[in-house]
């Protein structure tokens, strides 16, 4: 099996890659990626180009340039899996042009090749926030209506609606999956949760939008891994996923653990003005994907979160890269190379 990663250089798309070269260490893997300020090539170490049996390949490439994309489709390729995007809610509102052309003209531009070069899947990967906000109960289902309410998240909602055009236009086997928010190894620090334990670890303060009280629902990015997988193998042509471990925390709790975990003050914390459209709640019902694929997250939020600060309290490197940006200079040497 021959799948084209984009995004793969990214948080979710570079634990993926590191996911499917122990799962399945014979699937040729072609990782295309841009490489933003996003996109990092050191989450790649320790994948070799060729182990048990499967290829590697890294392609820096944007996805919204169909030229640049063909030759890698005419090269034959069984699976696409899109995790390439503009995933910052902030930037979105700041600058939401970017998130037009890359979610919405990216994603199409991936499509259209596959449907083009007969590609069997296509698996989308979308986000929660499509839905929109929960007040204090309910869950978000796979048919609960879409209703953005930031420029990322509509970009995103518009993949969707035409990934689902392509199934039903042209009988394209697609999947879109929608994930709640992921915490783990690799995330950039402009992340809440990435974010806080770097400025905790700097003692510099901790910006808590508003009240503090927004509720995400978190999953550990191997979970997520996990079900993009199974939706591989195993989704129904046409159906969409939902992905969630039911882990309801409001920030405040989140940045309390850190604080608690690093041994720092809650006087770090500092309240500012909240972010513009800021939805309140989100809380996933996974119900499908356990019923219909027999997933099952493997990571209690306790134990994931305690792993994810010591990771970023381990690879203290890594972070000091991003935060003096180095990485991009390393990013540019390494796709130089290949
Ligand atoms: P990320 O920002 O860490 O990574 C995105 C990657 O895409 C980067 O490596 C970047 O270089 C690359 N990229 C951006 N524009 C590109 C372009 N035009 N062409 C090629 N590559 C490009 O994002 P993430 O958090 O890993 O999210 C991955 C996917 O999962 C996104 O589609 C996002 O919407 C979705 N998602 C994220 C979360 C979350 O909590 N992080 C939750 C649900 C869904
Ligand atoms: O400095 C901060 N202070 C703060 O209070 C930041 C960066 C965030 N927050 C709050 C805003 C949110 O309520 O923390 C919560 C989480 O924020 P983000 O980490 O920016 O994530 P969110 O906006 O929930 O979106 C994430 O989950 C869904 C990902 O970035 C998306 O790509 C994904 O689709």
């Amino acid at each position: 099996m021959k799948i084209l990663i984009t995004g793969g250089a990214g948080f979710i798309g570079s634990n993926f890659v590191h996911y499917m070269r122990k799962k399945h260490p014979s699937y040729d893997l072609l990782n295309v990626d841009a490489l933003t300020y996003a996109g990092n090539l050191t989450n790649l170490d320790g994948i070799e180009p060729s182990e048990g049996g499967g290829s590697y390949r890294f392609v820096r490439g944007d996805i919204r340039d169909r030229a640049a994309m063909e030759p890698l489709f005419q090269a034959g390729v069984d699976a696409v899996i899109n995790f390439a995007a503009e995933s910052h809610v902030d930037r979105s509102i700041a600058q939401p042009d970017i998130f037009v052309t890359t979610n919405v003209v990216g994603a199409h531009t991936l499509l259209d090749l596959a449907r083009t070069y007969g590609v069997r899947k296509f698996i989308q990967i979308s986000t929660d926030e499509v839905y929109g906000t929960l007040g204090d109960s309910g869950l978000f289902a796979e048919s609960t209506p879409l209703a953005p309410n930031s420029p990322y998240s509509a970009s995103k909602a518009a993949a969707d609606l035409l990934v689902r055009a392509y199934h039903e236009t042209y009988g394209m086997d697609v999947n879109i999956t929608r994930c709640s928010n992921n915490y783990g190894p690799y995330q950039f620090p402009e992340k809440l949760i990435p974010l806080m334990i770097s400025r905790a670890l700097q003692d510099l303060p901790l910006p808590l939008y508003g009240d503090g009280l927004n509720v995400r629902d978190w999953l550990y990015v191997e979970d997520h891994c996990s079900a993009v997988d199974l939706v591989l193998h195993r989704g129904v042509a046409g159906e969409v996923y939902n992905i969630g471990g039911r882990n309801e925390r409001t920030n405040a709790q989140v940045v309390a653990t850190i604080l608690e975990a690093l041994g720092k003050p809650a006087s770090l914390i500092a309240h500012v003005p909240d972010r513009l459209g800021h939805d309140r709640r989100y809380a996933i019902d996974a119900d499908k994907i356990r019923a219909e694929l027999g997933w099952k997250p493997e990571f209690p939020y306790e134990r994931g979160i305690q792993a994810t600060i010591e990771w970023y309290v381990g690879n203290a490197e890594w972070m000091n890269r991003i935060t003096t940006g180095v990485y991009r200079s390393m990013n540019d040497a390494a796709a130089a190379d290949n």
